[in-house]
């Protein structure tokens, strides 16, 4: 009787032969009528995959009919989002959930050891070279910021990159990052004098969890000085759930005609720059390289110089950058893994598959610190440089589908029946895992304290990570910037004093001076040596902040608190002692509602007693001597 009322759809359909297979979703069948002819071709795709159940609960036509068709909306959409369409994503996961199943080991047949890699000390002739290089390279790259993620460990209501890395300024990471970025540009341009591009783009990759508040974020703040057409927003798709071992669609719990669907991982960001056409378009405007990075380093842009110089100079289609890393730290480790059959690879093993890859190949204690104090495999901080043209020709083969995974939480050891639905993931930094053997994938090790301090952690789990590890917090991510703003002033000269230990949200932490300056100021260690002289102090209790590119430090001895804010084209000598009650940090706890969230998540903030505040607004020369 249906097939007499579905009139020029049915002519369709029988075309298809979709008879056959909705007689096996009869709800189904009965609504056809309502569809479009592609619509019907996803419907005949889900039954091919044995997804009838989606339909089970259908009422007749005429009930409900909009939201049906919203169904085939999000299922074209899913489709459409994915590499091969969701048949593939389905066929995919039924192999995934098989050998997840059967316990298969991934790294079968592979041993893992230690990877050389390019390591760098900050400061050293070696580095200022890299440095030198990366910079001069600079104007060639374009930055790919992942900023899709949640952030479900650290608990925080808003999007990540609109917290502040420091409280001194409230600089916001998304700021952070633009001004480094037209730092970066300023100088790379000026060396090139006035050839090739003249702007670096940065693409930023949000989800529906995030997109609309980092587009609002760039729209109020004039998108922090970037011209609007140098951003480009590409947003991630979820992928749906999967309920059982055959790989059956969830239904959404809140919507029953709709797909329960969730983040995909980082790893979209590959097919996203490839579908998008951005990195076609970046090849042909002659850029060189990709810059990968992600939501809350506010170390990072210490460390971009110096490790594309590396790439520029080893001439790496891959490079990733590495901190050592302590066993059991939720970063994976960079592990050279080599075939019985005798390929090799340098990949990242993700943090909780190297302690079982480990016992598995003779190391029986698993992921466990060296006598350095340190894993002996390097950390992978998830920033990737990769080169533009061997990277697209890589994706013109494999529509940048990357390699993925699932972890489903079974409810007993049976194995047939989850705990809650589950989907695959990918992650970006699985990329080389398709690359030939000839590829040259290389890393480059820094120092934590000069390239990596995220922020993923709640004040609860933070408190309670081991002794010795990083608490990758709020708290700990804003103490890092002081120690190294501290550090790096130090290697140029500056006497400053030792850090005082304190404890926030349950977290012990080195206090150093409160250091900070834009990006303008010091990109490189050789900037920040060239504006640095004479004999220069700071105390402990001190806060300075120099936001402007042509302020130099001569003989000033620093007790207290100075802000100075000059415009591009004022260039401002400071010297002589500056002494003021300063700046003092008071203790927050983050279960006090009363105080924000960006505030109470680090445990701290600052009161303002007494500053030095000077802000130079026309070009000039200046001299600031108290
Ligand atoms: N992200 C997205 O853009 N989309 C997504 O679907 C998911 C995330 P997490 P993770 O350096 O500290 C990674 O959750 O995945 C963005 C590496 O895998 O903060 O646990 C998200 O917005 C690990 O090897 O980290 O661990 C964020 O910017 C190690 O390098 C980024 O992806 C670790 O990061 C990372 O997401 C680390």
């Amino acid at each position: 009787m249906a097939s007499s009322t579905v009139g020029s759809t049915g002519d369709a359909l029988s075309k298809l032969q979709i008879d056959d297979l909705a007689s096996a979703a009869p709800n189904l069948r009965k609504n056809l009528t309502l569809l479009s002819p592609q619509q019907v071709e996803l419907a005949k795709m889900l039954l091919e995959m044995n997804q009838s159940h989606l339909f089970q609960h259908w009422p007749e036509p005429g009930v409900e009919d909009d939201e049906k068709r919203a169904f085939f909306d999000q299922v074209a959409r899913l489709n459409a989002s994915y590499p091969g369409g969701l048949a593939s994503y389905i066929k995919t996961a039924r192999e995934l959930l098989a050998d997840s199943k059967a316990g298969t080991n991934p790294y079968e047949g592979f041993t893992p050891s230690v990877p050389s890699g390019e390591t760098l000390t900050f400061a050293d002739d070696n580095f200022i070279r890299f440095e030198e290089a990366g910079v001069r390279e600079a104007r060639k790259a374009a930055f790919v910021l992942v900023a899709g993620g949640l952030g479900e460990r650290l608990g925080y209501n808003g999007i990540k990159v609109a917290l502040p890395l420091e409280s001194t300024t409230g600089t916001c990471f998304l700021q952070h990052y633009i001004e480094s970025i037209l730092a970066l540009q300023d100088t790379s341009c000026k060396l090139a004098q006035g050839e090739g591009p003249t702007e670096i783009p940065l693409a930023i990759m949000t989800s529906d969890d995030t997109h609309s508040r980092t587009l609002d974020l760039l729209e109020k703040n004039a998108y922090f000085g970037m011209k609007p057409s140098q951003v480009k927003l590409l947003k991630q798709e979820k992928v749906a759930c999967l309920d059982d071992n055959d790989a059956r669609l969830a239904v959404d719990p809140n919507n029953k005609y709709r797909i329960q669907t969730k983040p995909h991982g980082h790893g979209d960001v590959h097919s996203l720059l490839y579908s998008s056409g951005l990195l076609k378009e970046w090849l042909g405007a002659g850029r060189k390289w990709v810059l990968f990075f992600q939501d809350t380093n506010g170390l990072l842009f210490k460390a971009i110089p110096a490790s594309l110089g590396v790439s520029a100079t080893k001439g790496y289609h891959v490079n990733s950058l590495a901190v050592p890393r302590k066993a059991k730290e939720a970063i994976g480790g960079i592990t050279k893994l080599t075939h019985k059959d005798g390929r090799s690879m340098v990949i990242n093993v993700e943090y909780n598959q190297l302690d079982p890859l480990l016992r598995a190949t003779g190391y029986p204690d698993g992921d466990v610190n060296c006598e350095t104090g340190y894993s002996p495999f390097p950390g992978n901080i998830n920033q990737l440089i990769l080169e533009v043209g061997p990277y697209l020709e890589e994706l013109s083969k494999t529509g940048g589908a990357i390699k993925e995974f699932v972890n489903p939480k079974y409810k007993d050891s049976t194995k047939t029946a989850f705990k809650s639905s589950t989907r695959l993931e990918c992650m970006m930094q699985d990329y080389p895992k398709t690359l030939p053997p000839s590829a040259r994938v290389g890393f480059t090790v820094m120092d934590p304290w000069l390239a990596y301090a995220p922020v993923k952690n709640n004040p609860e789990d933070a408190a309670k990570v081991p002794k010795g590890n990083p608490y990758h917090s709020a708290t700990s991510g804003e103490m890092a910037i002081y120690r190294a703003n501290s550090l790096i002033l130090r290697k140029a000269g500056v006497k400053v004093d030792d850090p005082v230990q304190a404890v926030f949200n349950g977290q012990e932490v080195d206090v150093w001076p409160r250091i900070v300056w834009k990006p303008k100021w010091g990109l490189t260690f050789s900037d920040v040596r060239s504006k640095v002289s004479g004999k220069c102090s700071i105390t402990g209790k001190s806060t300075i902040a120099l936001k402007g590119q042509s302020i130099y430090l001569e003989d000033l001895a620093l007790d207290g608190a100075l802000i100075i804010d000059a415009v591009d084209g004022a260039e401002v000598k400071v010297g002589g002692s500056v002494q003021n009650a300063g700046w003092t940090i008071e203790s927050v706890d983050f279960k006090d509602t009363s105080v924000a969230e960006e505030v109470r998540i680090r445990g701290f903030k600052i009161k303002k007693v007494e500053q030095l505040e000077k802000a130079y607004k026309e070009p000039g020369k200046y001299s600031l001597k108290p």
